[in-house]
């Protein structure tokens, strides 16, 4: 006989909303570099969905494979591991939702359209090391890495203004210091350093980077003045430097690409957009 107690919910569809806000909850701690774990889990996200390769369908943000070593170990991919602990308090609160839609919804943003439904994969899935840029290259690598996802020279540049957030680690990537002076608030700051400071390489013995000459506080990779060295680039930079609201509208939808990168779609998925609480 079958009574209403027996109608036992199954394919719990998660709160997402609810989920966005506890993972909203934990960003802010003093503890923590510029007192926030944003910078991070974007980064998190993005080397993620990066490995994707376009010609053989692999990698993407679809299994969060870099759970697994030897993923987890790639160069590319050190100090992420805090980021990844960090966001299992929320994983435990809420099993339901995969890693990869864990990791992706921690990066996404009250403008950033977002689609739940990634599956996490096994070890076998990692991908092979060096599908993320290297910083101490110049824009031909850039095109080679970017092109490799899907992305043209527009979207590469939209994608680098990330940068305003966060910092280079010694202890992680080599490099040091962050690009901008609020590291921990989204703007199109990364475009208006770039083009507005006079850029000189840092005197030192770790790996070559810029720093201001002005103030020696803020930082570029080589990677990153190679977007003004660049014909094709540095005409998008300067777009973007002018215009913060065209930066917030394109990085919306370019991020939104990145985070689709390898995750299978019927084109009929319900698509989400967050409430922040403020
Ligand atoms: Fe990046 N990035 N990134 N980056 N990145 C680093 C940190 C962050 C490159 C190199 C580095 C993107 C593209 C590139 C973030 C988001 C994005 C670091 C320092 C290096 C090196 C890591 C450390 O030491 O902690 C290169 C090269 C490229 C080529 O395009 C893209 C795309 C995104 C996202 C859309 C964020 C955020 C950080 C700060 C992380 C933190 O912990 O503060």
């Amino acid at each position: 006989e079958l009574g209403a107690k027996n109608i036992v919910p199954t394919n719990k569809e998660p709160d997402y909303q609810k989920i966005y806000d506890q993972i909203a909850d934990v960003l802010e701690d003093n503890d923590w570099d510029d007192g926030s774990w944003g910078p991070v889990f974007v980064r998190l996200a993005w080397h993620a969905a990066g490995t994707y390769d376009k010609n053989t369908k692999t990698g993407g943000s679809n299994g969060a494979t870099m759970r697994f070593s030897p993923e987890s170990d790639h160069g590319a991919n050190a100090g992420l591991k805090a980021a990844r602990e960090k966001l299992e308090s929320i994983k435990k609160k809420n099993p339901e939702i995969s890693y990869s839609d864990l990791w992706s919804l921690a990066a996404g943003g009250p403008k950033i359209p977002w689609i739940p439904g990634r599956k996490d994969d096994e070890a076998a899935a990692c991908t092979p090391d060096g599908r993320l840029p290297d910083a101490s290259k110049g824009s031909s690598h850039l095109r080679d890495i970017f092109y490799r996802m899907g992305f043209d020279d527009r979207e590469i540049v939209v994608l680098a203004g990330a940068h305003a957030l966060g910092r280079c680690h010694p202890d992680r990537s080599g490099f040091d210091g962050p690009w901008t002076s609020s590291p921990t608030m989204f703007t199109n700051g990364f475009y208006q350093e770039l083009l507005g400071k006079k850029w000189v390489e840092k005197k030192w013995k770790g790996p070559k980077q810029f720093v201001d000459k002005e103030t020696g506080e803020l930082m570029m990779l080589p990677a990153d003045l190679s977007l003004i060295q660049d014909k094709a680039f540095k005409p998008h930079v300067e777009k973007y430097a002018k215009d913060e609201e065209l930066f917030f509208k394109d990085f919306a939808a370019v991020f939104h690409k990145l985070e689709e990168l390898g995750v299978p779609r019927t084109g009929d998925e319900k698509v989400y957009y967050f409430k922040t609480k403020d």
